[in-house]
């Protein structure tokens, strides 16, 4: 039998005046390949508001930022709120969505302090109200080897960054999530040292493409996607997207994070999705695409930052098999 393996198709934002010459013109290839990737993906994409709202939840809306936004198949809500990794609640994919209820999101408050000239405590409310929401389709890639495709509503974390107004010091930015052992039970298990933080380097938290989220398929975010607020970095692995923060910091040196203390040989601080640099247990040259498993479903492969060209600017002259 012959499988027909899909192209995967991802929109990159036109930006960055600065790109060197030799990133400019992939990524003109890549926008090549794009447009005739555009007219397949299509037949297979839903409108943007096909998704009916569900009962109880609560509508959150935002413009839809084309230019950020995928044209694959959008994963379908089920799959991507029942197929979970929020070990705070459990580490079976299945328990953040049967335990996360118990996670009380309001009030709720981010203190964005460190490094910084105007630091801030932002309620939700305080948050939604910064910048205007828009609705952005990205590729989250696991680091186990799965994938899915999510509309996510919020803006850009440079919104909030410059906001505060950062310091010459502000080298990187830490985000620190919340570890209540009465509301989430997962923390009586020390799989992971709590709470569980994630980082970024400057420059890369101030990409355009890292989202700082607050909704998904039109609504505020499930608990067990990292309810009330997470962040969103499309070309990293999925770990690397922190769920229900409530401090941002912005600090001199490189911060620890959870999965690289857990095993700094397995899990690096930039955990760029990279085809060419396997787990040290498994390969990471393909993925599996969520809600469209079979026996008979091909595999896609994994693309250098996940498909999002536009980012490796930030990462010209590194090693990347050094720097995993
Ligand atoms: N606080 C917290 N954030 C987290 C995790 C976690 O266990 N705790 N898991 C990460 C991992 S491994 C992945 S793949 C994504 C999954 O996000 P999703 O369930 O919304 O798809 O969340 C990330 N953020
Ligand atoms: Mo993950």
């Amino acid at each position: 039998m012959l499988i027909k393996i899909l192209p995967d198709q991802i929109a990159i934002p036109a930006s960055s005046e600065i790109t060197p010459q030799n990133i400019y013109l992939s990524r003109r290839q890549f926008i090549g390949g794009l447009a005739a990737g555009a007219i397949a993906g299509s037949t297979l994409g839903l409108p943007n508001h096909a998704f009916a709202q569900r009962k109880g939840s609560s509508k959150l809306t935002g413009v839809v930022n084309a230019a950020f936004s995928s044209t694959e198949k959008r994963t379908p809500y089920e799959d991507a709120t029942s197929y979970n990794n929020f070990y705070e609640f459990g580490t079976d994919k299945s328990d953040p969505a049967k335990t996360a209820g118990s996670l009380i999101v309001k009030p709720w408050t981010v203190t964005v302090d460190g490094e910084v000239n105007k630091p801030v405590t932002l309620d939700l409310d305080g948050l939604l109200k910064l910048a205007p929401l828009e609705e952005r389709i990205y590729r989250l890639r696991c680091v186990e080897g799965w994938s899915m495709v999510i509309p996510w509503i919020g803006y850009s974390l440079s919104a909030l960054i410059k906001k505060v107004e950062p310091t010459g010091n502000a080298k990187y930015v830490q985000f620190i999530t919340l570890a209540d052992a009465k509301q989430m039970p997962g923390l009586s298990s020390d799989v992971l040292n709590w709470p569980y933080t994630e980082g970024l380097r400057i420059d890369e938290a101030n990409h355009p493409l890292t989202l700082l989220t607050m909704g998904m398929y039109g609504e505020v975010l499930p608990n067990q996607n990292g309810a009330p607020v997470r962040i969103i970095v499309p070309w990293k692995y999925g770990f690397k997207s922190a769920k229900s923060i409530v401090a941002i910091r912005f600090i001199k040196t490189q911060p620890k994070t959870a999965w690289n203390s857990y095993a700094a040989r397995e899990y690096g601080f930039y955990s760029n999705v990279n085809p060419q640099v396997p787990h040290p247990r498994w390969s990471q040259a393909t993925e599996r695409r969520i809600g469209e498993d079979g026996i008979f479903t091909a595999k896609r492969k994994t693309i250098l930052f996940n498909g999002y060209n536009d980012v490796a600017g930030l990462y010209s002259g590194m090693d990347l098999q050094k720097f995993y």
